[in-house]
C-alpha cells in the first residue's frame, strides 16, 4: 500500500527514470539478490517502504516473521544503498516503535524511553534497528539516510484480510458485507476505548517525496512523525464507518480480543515546521477508499 502510493505520486507529479520490482521479481530478504539488483540499477535516490506489515492479531500470532523479515529488509537495503553510493534514502517506519505508555502526543524523542507495547513488539525492535541502521550508517560513512514514522495508514491497496488487516480495512469490509446480506450486528475487536490517528496513504506519499526533496538527515536530526495529529477511539471510528458505508445494525465489541497500546497519537510539530501539512480528512479519506474498495475488492 504504502510504496504503491509513493509509485502514484511519483508518476503523476512528472518523476521518469523510476525502477521498482514487485516481490516476485526481487525478495529484498535475500542478500544477494538485493546486492545485484543494487550493483545493475546504481538508483540514486530509495524509499525504503517495503516491510512485511499487519494489524495487531497478525502482529501478535507470527512475531518471528515481523522481526526477521523487516531486519533482513532493511539491512540488506541499507547496507546495498551505502555500497553503491545511493544519495539518499528514506526509510519507513511506524508509530509502534514508541513506549506503549509514552506521555501524549509522542514526540520524536521519546523514542526508547519506556518498554513497547507487547503485540508489536517483534515488528517495533525491527522498524527502530531500522532507524539506527540509518543513524550509524550516516554517522560512520557520511551518508544521508533519512527516517520517516507514519501513523496508522489506510487507503487504496491495504490488506482487507479480516485475520491479518488493520483496523480500517477489517471495519470497512465487515459493514459493507453485513450491509449487503442485511446483518443486524458487526463484531469489532477489543473494548472499542483505544485511540488511533489515521494517515490517508497519498498524503503519507506526499511527505515522503517532500521530505525526500527538501530536507537532508541533519535537517531532520534522525527521524520525523507524519501524521495528522488527531485521533479518535474505535468505537467512533465503528461509527464512522457504519455511516460513510450506510449500516444501520448494532455495533458490538469482542472483549476477548486485544485492545493493543491504549494510545498513539504523533506529535507533528516537527513535520509542520519542515513546511508540511496533511490534506485528506478522515472522512474525506474513507470516503475515497470505499469507493476504491468496491471497485477492486469487494466479494461478488
Ligand atoms: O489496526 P490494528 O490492528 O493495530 O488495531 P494497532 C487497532 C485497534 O482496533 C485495536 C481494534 O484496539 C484492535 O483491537 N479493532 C477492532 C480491530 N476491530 C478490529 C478488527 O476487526 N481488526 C483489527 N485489526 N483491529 C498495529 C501494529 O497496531 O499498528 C503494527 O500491530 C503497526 O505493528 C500498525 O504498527 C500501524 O494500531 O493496534
Amino acid at each position: 500500500m504504502a510504496g504503491s502510493a509513493i509509485k502514484r505520486k511519483l508518476e503523476s507529479s512528472g518523476h521518469t527514470n523510476l525502477i521498482y520490482r514487485s516481490h516476485a521479481e526481487l525478495d529484498l530478504t535475500n542478500q544477494e539478490e538485493v546486492t545485484a539488483f543494487f550493483e545493475k540499477e546504481r538508483p540514486e535516490y530509495v524509499f525504503l517502504a517495503a516491510a512485511k506489515v499487519g494489524g495487531i492479531l497478525a502482529n501478535s500470532t507470527y512475531p518471528a516473521e515481523f522481526i526477521y523479515q523487516n531486519l533482513m529488509i532493511e539491512a540488506n537495503v541499507i547496507h546495498a544503498a551505502y555500497k553503491n553510493g545511493v544519495k539518499k534514502l528514506l526509510f519507513l517506519g511506524s508509530s509502534c516503535i514508541y513506549p506503549k505508555l509514552a506521555p501524549q502526543p509522542l514526540k520524536e524523542e521519546y523514542l526508547l524511553t519506556g518498554e513497547l507495547e507487547e503485540t508489536n513488539e517483534a515488528y517495533a525492535i525491527a522498524k527502530i534497528a531500522g532507524i539506527r541502521l540509518c543513524k550509524h550508517y550516516n554517522q560512520q560513512y557520511g551518508t544521508n539516510f533519512i527516517s520517516v514514522m507514519p501513523t496508522n495508514l489506510y487507503g487504496p491497496n491495504d490488506n482487507f484480510d479480516l485475520q491479518t488487516s488493520h483496523v480500517m480495512p477489517a471495519l470497512m469490509r465487515k459493514f459493507h458485507e453485513a450491509k449487503i446480506k442485511n446483518e443486524h450486528q458487526v463484531i469489532v475487536w477489543g473494548t472499542g476505548k483505544p485511540r488511533r490517528e489515521f494517515l490517508h496513504v497519498d498524503d503519507m506519499a506526499d511527505a515522503c517525496i517532500y521530505l525526500m526533496e527538501n530536507w537532508t538527515y541533519n535537517d531532520i536530526e534522525e527521524f520525523v512523525n507524519i501524521g495528522v495529529g488527531k485521533d479518535l477511539t474505535i468505537c467512533e471510528l465503528a461509527k464512522l464507518m457504519a455511516d460513510i458505508v450506510g449500516y444501520k445494525g448494532t455495533i458490538l465489541f469482542d472483549t476477548t480480543k486485544p485492545d493493543g497500546t491504549p494510545q498513539k497519537r504523533l506529535d507533528v510539530s516537527k513535520l509542520h515546521g519542515l513546511g508540511w501539512d496533511a490534506r485528506i480528512s478522515l472522512r474525506d479519506g474513507i470516503v475515497q477508499t470505499y469507493e476504491w474498495y468496491l471497485e477492486n475488492v469487494q466479494t461478488k
